[in-house]
């Protein structure tokens, strides 16, 4: 995409996810429909799919021959990665939002052509905004954010998720202990944020493709990097175990996983 035609995307849907984010808190001060979806501890609320239906749609009427994937289903059966590809995770940490009415954030990345283009991590609670791409770079509340120091593991905080880190999966209790140690927020939007943000070295979870579709966006525009636990490309189409990560930090974990 002319990068002059990303800027303006940028700016709009910057616009759609500070009206949605304004929404969003309205409806948490009133009574919340929760439901399990698979278990006790994957939850969805009545503002999961308001907030969904709104951002779809705001999505159609920016880019109408684009293909939507949102976690809710409010969108596209999507089955390939070709021309224009926006992806929604309308609340990240549903079981945040629940319980604790803080902590969760809403995410959407595009991809054109399978090409990382556009992405936006926005912590709605602590109004920040991460949003941009490789080609306009990365932005914190419209102020241009720094890449992160290329830190290894031995000198930084890891993100790590509950249930990898109580069973050990990935050998990820030696990828805490060669770290300064682990931090777990139970949002994969914040925790990337914080990668970003330099205030974690790395985050390793399982995750499905809105979890991390607008994190790789912005994380490879900030020269971190984004892989499988075996340091192969990851691809927006499958779920699985994926690493963020400084590159010093990325070969350290390699190495243990
Ligand atoms: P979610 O809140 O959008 O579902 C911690 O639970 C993190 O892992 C959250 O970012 C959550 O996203 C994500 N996650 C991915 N798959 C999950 C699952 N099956 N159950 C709970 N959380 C999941
Ligand atoms: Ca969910
Ligand atoms: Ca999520
Ligand atoms: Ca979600």
């Amino acid at each position: 995409m002319q990068t002059n035609v990303v800027k303006q995307l940028n700016q709009a849907m910057q616009t759609v996810m500070k009206t949605a984010r304004v929404q969003v808190i309205a409806k948490m001060g009133a009574h919340l429909t929760v439901a399990e979806k698979t278990s006790r501890r994957d939850l969805v609320t009545n503002v999961d799919h308001s907030n969904e239906d709104f951002l779809v749609h705001q999505i159609r009427e920016l880019d109408p021959d684009a293909h939507i994937l949102a976690e809710e289903g409010t969108g596209d059966q999507v089955d390939t990665m070709a021309g224009h590809v926006w992806i929604v995770d309308p609340i990240d940490g549903t079981m945040n939002f629940v319980h604790q009415r803080n902590h969760f954030a809403m995410m959407v990345g595009l991809y054109v052509d399978g090409e990382p283009t556009l992405g936006y991590i926005y912590n709605v609670m602590a109004n920040k905004l991460y949003a941009g791409g490789p080609q306009i770079g990365v932005t914190l509340n419209n102020e241009p954010l720094v890449a992160p120091a290329n830190l290894d593991l031995s000198a930084g905080l890891f993100g790590a998720s509950a249930p990898l880190l109580i069973q050990n999966r990935f050998n990820m209790q030696t990828v805490v202990a060669q770290s300064l140690g682990p931090r777990i927020m139970g949002s994969a939007g914040i925790q990337i944020s914080q990668v970003l943000a330099g205030e974690l070295v790395g985050y390793l979870s399982y995750l499905r493709p809105w979890d991390f579709a607008a994190g790789r966006v912005l994380a490879e525009s900030l020269g971190l990097v984004v892989t499988r636990v075996d340091g192969t490309p990851v691809d927006m189409l499958s779920s699985g175990a994926v690493l963020i990560a400084t590159k010093r930090a990325q070969r350290s974990i390699l190495a243990i996983v």
